[in-house]
């Protein structure tokens, strides 16, 4: 009798802390882009320019009266990048950041809704930063190697994830959301806390010489772009209330088999 009503207990004791562990909730935490906007491929950026517009841009056309049509002359390429200063989010010490979701706002206002390509669709891919995120921040010449070397940074690296856009995702101003799923997003930004995290973004769909580009009209809304991280629980309390509880049930066994065979 006395031996199984220890058993009992010990049970019932390791199911309470088991319960009492799994009740603690998980965050989320919305992380408002500080600042933001586009590298041209000759490494210019004004920082005082915040439009997020990325792909292929003309920049110089040429218009026939007679037939009343535009003709794209020279194009060049933009990339575009966000900075979120994680200094102030709270992650605690028993959780771990589970997801992270970029939402950028696309504004349908406009020509062409956002959507200047004639392609059906496009793909957006979000990459990892290796530049000094102030560095990007101040802003490049035009014909600037730390220019020319941001650009680059914005297509290579890790690929954190991405988005296949088509016009019909333009059709009212809503968010693009991008999952960061890809290899070292969750332990870049788990590494980035308490200081600034930036993401660079390019269209891997260009493949005309013509315009080809997302985020038309995006200056001035910088403040909508978020990173989105939810985090859970780290269930370490649940293996060492394990281990208390195994530990003492052997024991508790052996005492018992000592005590019967004596
Ligand atoms: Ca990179
Ligand atoms: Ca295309």
């Amino acid at each position: 009798m006395k031996i199984s009503k220890l058993f009992i207990s010990l049970i019932v004791l390791m199911i309470a802390c088991v319960l009492i562990v799994s009740s603690t909730d998980a965050a989320t935490y919305n992380i408002g882009a500080f600042d933001g906007g586009g590298y041209r491929a000759d490494g210019y950026h004004n920082p005082s320019v915040d439009s997020y517009q990325v792909g292929n841009d003309c920049t110089s056309w040429d218009y026939n009266g007679n037939t009343d049509t535009w003709t794209c002359l020279a194009n060049t390429e933009f990339r575009n990048w966000f900075a979120f200063d994680l200094s102030s989010i709270a992650v605690q010490s028993n959780e771990i950041i589970s997801s992270a979701t970029l939402s950028v706002l696309n504004n349908s206002a406009g020509m062409f809704n956002g959507y200047s390509t004639g392609s059906n669709a496009e793909q957006w891919v979000i990459m990892s930063v290796e530049s000094n995120i102030n560095d990007i921040i101040g802003g490049q010449s035009a014909g600037s190697n730390a220019g020319v070397n941001i650009f680059g940074d914005f297509n290579n690296g890790n690929t954190y994830g991405s988005i296949g856009l088509t016009a019909d995702a333009y059709n009212s101003s809503t968010y693009i959301n991008v999952n960061l799923t890809g290899p070292n997003a969750i332990s870049d930004i788990s590494s980035s806390l308490g200081g600034l995290f930036a993401v660079g973004g390019y269209i891997s769909t260009i493949n005309s010489p013509y315009e080809e580009y997302l985020f038309d009209n995006s200056d001035g809304q910088i403040n909508s772009v978020n990173l989105t991280l939810e985090t859970t629980v780290v269930p370490e309390p649940i293996s060492s209330t394990l281990f208390i509880v195994g530990g003492t049930l052997l024991a508790g066994r052996r005492f018992i088999k000592r005590r019967n065979g004596a």
